[in-house]
């Protein structure tokens, strides 16, 4: 293991020696944060006349903490979440440290130049993990410490585990998946974690609750954690030894933080007269007034631990020592250092052009040399801080970019059966995987939130097993008690099994997808949900895509299939969200043949450079299962004819997923009158979008509509919102009615809810005859 950066605290002159350079470079990454925002706002050319932007305050809350974390703690095996809004911070260091270069800077926020909140695939850089959407890059780090774990105990981590870190806004705690990932951890038993609270008490429109710490102590401690209060700096410390200094360590900690914001704001004789009032009597305290000027007082009263330099890198030395998680409230002030600290308003305040000036001056930054990484630096310190750099820049060298070779798909055989649904096909195709094994299956490792069983992945479950850290027995095997299922949970297990919450599945699914550039090995998640519940996780199934992590989304059941569940259950939008999510492509197959064919193009296609994650709608509704030979490569492009259309045919019935046999009867009716008529299986209205799109005139959807009349009536069908497929009449300019479900769902079997959404046979056949007599 490589050995954490602790400092041995007898060498007083070293200890001295790195705090001075710690500090140094938490001045320059503070101007140059400040300088890259300015810049972009005040000085780059702006052609639309839109405010670029950029978080001064929040940067200046973070700079201590950020250059305590990777100057000093961050060892290279340990990988960071920066909050959102510091993102200039991060790139400062980073640029300090040789990995970020002046252009990148000079270009914040501009196309191709560092981006405004760090980003794993947009950043030149290297970043481990994206945030933006607050609250979710702190449950990914939960969750990747989760994936570490798995890795280690499958033989997979080849370095020593390292710590998961976030960097956290303290209004980040309002999000509730903050919550669910806490929880999930702590029956998880996850390790290796460090959440670092920006604890600033001010969030975008105001200051938080004065009791917040309160309730963070006991939340965090509820679940296992270690909680690290930095409050107070060394020079409040040590003047609260002196006499007055409890009274004052009793009147700050009673300061509700409204009034230490604004007094924050106001300055040292804000401070003065506050303290004289409410002391007037209290000769220690006085005393300690009149030893400082207003400057000092301010900087006294101001020296909170999150800005200490000391107190952090001990702090941190000593969590080092720990796997517990561990949760550090530090205490900061937002836009510390610039003129509008403690402001309420200041979350999006950016100096004006005198500020900065003063503040370069401040700097000793001589003008023209506002990039220079050691300006303003004596010539001493900036030779310290340089030798000092190099030595911390190791723990954040770029990310090897070459992925490993692909693993070779292995051939994935059609279930066997008569009636078959997807789903059941789906649990079938995973049960063959996991008794075939061989390197691809080694790397398939499944997860669910609480819906294993209900998904059918409880057959693949009882081949691998559950994974825990601690070995658990089954009770219910053990007492011989008869269950279908059993319930295993050890090491090797290779099912994650989850809570409830769908947030948490797919933070697990981040992570999971993201084993290989985090953690150098490639993992295969699979991840099954209830189709309608995609949305309770939407945010954190875009962060995962945003992110390029990589795995198969299984959802099922879905649509008006689901019938008796009724309408809180049936699936209506989603089909749109897989044609709309950039980085997941769906497809909703009607038989198996498709599916077996669909899941190896996804085991494939989701270890590509260019590749990405994989959405299946499936659904549990038996359908006769057609005996054939299939093209595979149609079915991967998107669709292709079940009936074929003769030349110039006047009629298409289109239709994808569980509703395939109302076509297949429409398609036989219609047929009986129109002898010109096609039925075409889309399997994938996403890559058929997506092909149409880049290719309009040429795309795999243009050949297919080819051989009907141009003016052809099209009817599409689909068990989900209608314009997932109604986009199909522009291909060629063909008169269409889409039928599908636009409004909520109820109780019902799938005849009596086909017939009164508009989706059975005598629909498809009367929308046909509708159509037809339209282009007339
Ligand atoms: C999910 C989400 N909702 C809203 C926002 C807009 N927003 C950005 S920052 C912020 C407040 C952040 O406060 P805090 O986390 O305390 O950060 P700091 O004070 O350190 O800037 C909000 C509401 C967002 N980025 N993400
Ligand atoms: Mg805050």
């Amino acid at each position: 293991m490589a050995e954490p950066a602790v400092i041995d605290r007898t060498d007083a002159a070293d200890f001295a020696e790195r705090i001075a350079c710690l500090e140094a470079l938490e001045r320059r990454a503070l101007w140059l944060a400040t300088w890259t925002i300015h810049h972009a706002n005040h000085v780059r050319a702006n052609r639309d006349g839109l405010k670029v932007g950029g978080h001064q305050a929040s940067c200046a809350s973070s700079v201590t903490l950020l250059s305590a974390l990777y100057g000093h703690a961050l060892r290279p095996e340990d990988r960071v979440a920066v909050k959102p809004h510091a993102a200039p911070v991060f790139h400062a260091l980073m640029y300090l440290m040789g990995r970020q270069s002046r252009e990148a800077l000079e270009r914040f926020r501009a196309m191709g130049g560092a981006q405004s909140y760090p980003s794993r695939t947009k950043d030149k850089v290297r970043v481990d993990f994206s945030t933006g959407s607050v609250g979710l890059g702190v449950g990914v780090t939960l969750f990747a410490s989760l994936v570490q774990d798995y890795l280690q105990t499958h033989g997979l981590l080849a370095a020593s585990p390292g710590r998961m870190i976030a960097l956290i806004g303290d209004a980040e705690l309002d999000e509730g998946n903050v919550f669910e990932a806490l929880l999930e951890g702590w029956k998880q038993d996850v390790r290796n974690l460090w959440w670092i609270i920006d604890y600033n008490r001010q969030s975008l429109d105001g200051v938080v609750h004065d009791q917040l710490f309160q309730k963070i102590h006991s939340f965090f401690g509820t679940v296992g954690w270690n909680v690290v209060t930095l409050k107070y700096g060394k020079l409040l410390e040590e003047v609260f030894a002196r006499p007055g200094g409890e009274a004052l360590r009793r009147w700050i900690d009673d300061c509700p933080n409204d009034l230490y914001s604004a007094l924050t704001f106001e300055g040292g004789a804000g401070f003065r007269r506050e303290l004289e009032r409410d002391f007037a009597s209290d000769i220690g305290v006085r005393r300690i007034l009149a030893s400082h000027d207003d400057g000092a007082l301010h900087r006294l009263m101001t020296n909170l631990g999150g800005h200490d330099m000391e107190t952090i890198v001990e702090a941190f030395d000593a969590a080092g020592r720990s796997e517990t998680p561990t949760c550090f409230v530090a205490y900061t002030i937002k836009g510390r250092n610039l003129p509008f600290a403690g402001h309420k308003d200041n979350h999006a305040g950016l100096m004006n052009e005198a500020q900065m000036e003063r503040f370069q001056a401040d700097q000793g930054i001589a003008p023209g040399e506002e990039w220079e990484p050691l300006a303003g630096l004596d010539r001493a310190m900036a030779r310290r801080l340089a030798v000092f750099l190099d030595g911390s820049k190791k723990s954040v060298a770029p990310r090897n970019q070459a992925l490993s070779g692909l693993l070779p798909v292995p051939a994935v055989a059609t279930p066997a059966g008569d009636s078959l649904s997807t789903q059941e096909g789906f649990g079938r195709i995973m049960i063959e995987l996991a008794k075939a094994g061989g390197p691809l299956a080694q790397r398939l490792v499944t997860t669910s939130p609480d819906v294993t069983v209900s998904t059918n992945l409880g057959g693949w479950v009882n081949q691998v097993g559950l994974f825990a850290r601690a070995p658990h027995s089954d009770v219910f095997r053990e007492r011989k008690l008869v269950s279908a299922q059993k319930w295993l949970r050890s090491p090797e297990g290779r099912h994650i099994e989850l809570g409830i919450a769908e947030n948490n599945l797919f933070l697990l699914l981040a992570a999971l997808g993201l084993a290989e550039p985090l953690f150098g090995e490639r993992l295969l998640p699979v991840g099954t949900v209830y189709d309608p519940f995609i949305s309770r996780g939407l945010d954190a199934l875009n962060y995962a895509c945003y992110q390029d992590a990589r795995f198969l989304l299984v959802a099922t059941p879905s649509g008006l299939t689901l019938a008796p569940e009724g309408g809180a259950h049936q699936s209506v939008i989603a089909p749109l969200i897989g044609l709309g999510q950039p980085g997941l492509t769906m497809f909703e197959p009607s038989f198996v043949d498709e599916l077996a064919v669909v899941m190896a193009w996804a085991f494939d296609h989701m270890q590509r450079p260019d590749g990405g994650s994989v959405y299946l709608r499936l659904s549990t509704r038996p359908l006769e299962q057609p005996k054939r030979q299939l093209d595979g490569a149609t079915v991967t492009a998107g669709g292709y004819w079940i009936r074929e259309p003769s030349p110039e045919a006047e009629i298409a019935v289109v239709a994808t997923g569980a509703v395939m046999p109302e076509a297949i009867a429409a398609v036989a009716k219609l047929g009986e009158r129109h002898a010109r008529i096609g039925l075409l299986s889309v399997t994938s209205a996403d890559r058929l979008h997506a092909g149409w799109i880049a290719e309009p005139g040429r795309s795999h959807i243009d050949r297919l509509l080819a051989p009907l009349a141009r003016d052809a009536a099209l009817v599409t069908v689909i068990d989900g919102h209608p314009a997932t497929l109604s986009w199909l009449g522009a291909v060629r300019g063909q008169p269409i009615q889409p039928l599908g479900v636009a409004s909520f769902g109820q109780s019902g079997d799938i005849p009596d809810l086909y017939a009164a959404y508009g989706l059975d046979a005598d629909a498809i056949e009367a929308a046909a005859e509708r159509t037809l007599a339209r282009r007339r």
